[in-house]
């Protein structure tokens, strides 16, 4: 090799390395978003043996960073166990988290409880949860992003694992929190998904004999 061809290497090494590190260092980030789970949720997850709880008692706390276009359901992209596995409810108060991601983009990060034994092993509608919390990542890690975890994620009123197991969803207008108030015990032991209007009416006028 003589010493043009030598130096042209060396130059076209170094552009290549330049600009791997202009275009690809924000698609391959290796960075973390950092902060705590508050956990304010109270499920036990020990009634309930159909989706979202699988009756065994046991859980974990875990964080996940969702893209911001996905929907919030199933295995993140992204997770950080934050406690557990353990027995239910876990105590109240703050489980840091440190989510290791690694491409680039708008995230949702939310934190649940889980239980692994049900349904898909990520989040399952019911499960309790917390709010989305926007992070965008680039190329830095970003921290101080605190999100809490409660039973009532829809804020109407009713334990959403309660709402999904007997209503399998968290908008049916028959599932109120004065009909969860006054029946709770009798739903308690009732089997399935589901309950239509008439075996709730059926069940009401039981409870008033
Ligand atoms: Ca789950
Ligand atoms: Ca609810």
């Amino acid at each position: 090799m003589n010493l043009t061809a030598g130096r042209s290497s060396i130059v076209l090494t170094c552009a290549i390395l330049f600009m791997s590190t202009v275009f690809l260092s924000p698609i391959f980030a290796q960075t973390s978003v950092v902060g705590n789970a508050i956990n304010q949720s109270t499920w036990d997850n020990g009634v309930i043996a159909n989706p979202p709880g699988d009756g065994s008692g046991n859980g974990r706390l875990m964080v996940g960073a969702w893209s911001s276009a996905s929907q919030i359901q199933g295995p993140p992209a992204y997770s950080f166990a934050a406690f557990g596995p353990g027995g239910l409810p876990f105590a109240s108060g703050s489980y840091p988290y440190s989510v290791n991601i690694g491409l680039a983009g708008d995230y949702q990060v939310v934190a649940w409880i889980d239980s692994p034994g049900a349904g898909t092993g990520g989040y399952d509608l019911g499960e309790p949860r917390s709010q989305g919390a926007a992070v965008t990542i680039v190329s830095n890690s970003v921290s101080g992003v605190n999100v809490t975890i409660t039973d009532d994620f829809d804020a109407d009123g009713l334990p959403d694992s309660w709402e999904v197991h007997y209503f399998a969803n968290l908008t049916n207008p028959a599932c109120t929190p004065a009909l969860f108030h006054s029946r709770a015990l009798i739903f308690s032991s009732a089997p399935a998904l589901s309950v239509s209007s008439a075996v709730i009416s059926a069940m009401m006028s039981i409870g008033r004999r």
